[in-house]
């Protein structure tokens, strides 16, 4: 197999943003087009997503510039390689692009070449796009783990104009035994909550990853509704359904507070692990991402002693998919999971390195989407090909985000007694 050609696009995200596709085209005529997600709560510590700032164009949110870059700058330096050798493939944009943060090409632009390459090489070889990934897993034992969903069926925060502070409310379906009943179980509590939400005269509108953004009094208020929601449809909490969230509090800290508007409070860090631990003993909350602001080391590694093996302390903002972040991280225990995007970090080489890394030290990894989607479900295999065990990516509902679930239910079905559902990897007490 050999790179014979790679053209580059710009489309549309979730968001009506423009975002890059990539067509890698081989030498046998095989091709795959990948496309890459964009975030809203994006960490500072990400690498670049190179915009053309021409306000005559997408508010100057275009991507052009990048797709230049991969026609002009990294198509010539891959024509002709094995696109199986990913991590020469990458290390040759890396190097190309020589940044710390892949400013100078885009980490758009080198992620969706990264990406196309991997999906061509395996279509190449004619094998599933999980069973080619597992090649680079070298903790793979023959069994692929399907992840527990995190469903986000309530949306806050940067992704629903601040109709909560907390930006993610998400259910786990602990008591699943497939991933059939995971998307059921899943689906029928988002439907429930809706029928809630009307019965109560709030809107049942949308945020960006599809869960309701209603106008509640307070963030405790969403977990009452969602429980009531959970019980309408039968299922029981504590042992079907379990809650997550992401506070994405980076993004309502300034100058030492944190500022929840909901309530009418400025909270010091001590004081917010308050306000969520009184939260946890009402709710069965088991994982809870970026629960700190990004650089608020020694809040997490205090929430992180107090969690010890009963709650999943999640980095998202924190490690931003960042090796060198997440060596922090372990020397100083500030979590025990890291959130994995690719997109973060910009190439699907170094989105591995860190996962891997991860599990050595005993960190569970949750692969995620972004708010601003695709229909592209690279993410699905990347879980099922690590076993990670785990995938955030939104609401059943929407097909940026049922996309992902929907390629779930695809390898289940193809791959049979192969597969099976992963279990919730840390102790579920209530
Ligand atoms: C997050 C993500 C995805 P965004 O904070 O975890 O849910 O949001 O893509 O806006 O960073
Ligand atoms: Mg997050």
């Amino acid at each position: 197999m050999k790179i014979s050609d790679i053209k580059a696009w710009e489309i549309i995200d979730s968001r009506g943003n423009p975002t890059i596709a990539t067509k890698v085209i081989l030498d046998d005529d095989t091709s795959a087009t990948a496309m890459v997600p964009s975030g809203a709560s994006t960490g500072t510590y990400e690498a670049v997503e190179l915009r053309d700032q021409d306000s005559n164009r997408y508010m100057g949110k275009g991507v052009l510039k990048a797709i230049k870059n991969i026609e002009e700058k990294i198509k010539p330096l891959l024509i002709g390689l094995d696109p199986s050798l990913q991590e020469e493939i990458d290390t040759l944009m890396i190097k190309a692009d020589n940044t710390e943060n892949k400013g100078n090409f885009g980490a758009n632009a080198i992620l969706a070449v990264s990406l196309a390459v991997a999906k061509a090489a395996a279509k190449g070889l004619n094998m599933p796009l999980y069973r080619y990934l597992a090649k680079f897993n070298p903790n793979f034992n023959g069994t692929f783990l399907l992840p527990l969903p995190m469903m986000n069926i309530a949306n806050g925060g940067r992704h629903a104009n601040w109709s909560t502070d907390i930006q993610e409310y998400m259910i786990i379906p602990i008591g699943a035994q497939s991933m059939k009943e995971a998307v059921r179980f899943c689906a029928e509590i988002y439907q429930s909550l809706k029928t809630t939400l009307k019965d109560k005269k709030y809107s049942t509108t949308v945020g960006d990853e599809g869960g309701f953004a209603p106008n509640v009094e307070s963030n405790e208020e969403i977990f009452t509704l969602i429980s009531e929601a959970v019980e309408k449809a039968g299922y029981v909490l504590g042992k079907d359904i379990a809650f997550a969230i992401d506070a994405a509090a980076s993004e309502f800290y300034k100058n030492n507070i944190y500022e929840l508007k909901k309530e009418g409070k400025e909270l010091s860090g001590e004081e917010l692990a308050d306000f969520y631990k009184k939260l946890m003993e009402k709710y069965p909350i088991i994982s809870l991402e970026d629960v700190f602001a990004e650089d608020d080391w020694d809040n997490f590694k205090n929430f992180t002693i107090f969690s010890k093996d009963k709650y999943q302390v999640v980095g998202d903002d924190l490690f931003v998919t960042n090796i060198e972040r997440l060596k922090k991280g372990i020397e100083e225990g500030s979590a025990n999971s890291i959130l994995i995007k690719f997109n973060q970090i910009g190439t699907l080489t170094e989105t591995i390195k860190t996962i891997l890394l991860a599990k050595e030290n005993g960190l569970t990894s949750v692969i995620s989407h972004r708010s601003g989607e695709t229909e592209d479900t690279f993410i699905a295999d990347l879980a099922v090909a690590f076993s990670t065990g785990q995938i955030k990516t939104g609401a059943p509902a929407r097909s940026e985000r049922t996309a992902k679930y929907n390629r779930l239910l695809e390898i289940e079905n193809e791959a049979g007694s192969e597969v099976e559902l992963a279990e919730f990897p840390f102790k579920i007490n209530n």
